[in-house]
């Protein structure tokens, strides 16, 4: 996968708060363009594999449980400088941190629901954007 690429997940907290349509928007207008996209919902399995960096940290259990409780917006997006602009346009990760306008400002609900995520590297989008589409999905 090209180095311009992230990939995100709009969380279940989001999804079941009505969210989904205007963080969509924001990622628009912030200029990504969607390579792939689906609504999903993750295994107990999927989301031990996919935040297993986290299986040692106390809030491992909440996190799984909670990534797992319904559906979520998974989606591969294109942008020069993707993984940094986007990780600045969802802001930090504790959304009473996130600067004004950020997408966890407006939508999250705390550190743990925190209504999207986003890579935090080249090389983990390009596994994470892997872990969720096939070469046939993305365009
Ligand atoms: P993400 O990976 O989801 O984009 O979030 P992040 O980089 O901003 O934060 P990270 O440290 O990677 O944590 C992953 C997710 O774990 C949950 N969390 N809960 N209860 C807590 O103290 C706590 N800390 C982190 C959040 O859902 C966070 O996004
Ligand atoms: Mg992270």
């Amino acid at each position: 996968m090209a180095t311009n690429r992230t990939f995100t997940m709009i969380k279940p907290d989001a999804v079941e708060n009505g969210h989904t349509g205007a963080i969509l928007e924001k990622i628009n207008a912030a200029g990504f363009r969607i390579v792939a996209m689906k609504k999903t919902q993750m295994t107990k399995r999927d989301a031990e594999t996919f935040y297993g960096v986290h299986s040692e940290r106390p809030f491992f259990g909440e996190l799984v449980e909670f990534m797992t409780r319904g559906p979520i917006i998974a989606a591969i997006l294109e942008k020069d400088n993707a993984v940094e602009d986007f990780r600045t346009l969802i802001g930090a990760t504790n959304p009473a941190e996130a600067a004004e306008g950020t997408i966890r400002q407006l939508y999250a609900t705390s550190i743990g629901e925190n209504a999207v995520h986003g890579s935090d590297s080249d090389e983990n989008a390009a596994i994470e954007g892997a872990f969720h589409f096939s070469g046939r999905e993305m365009f």
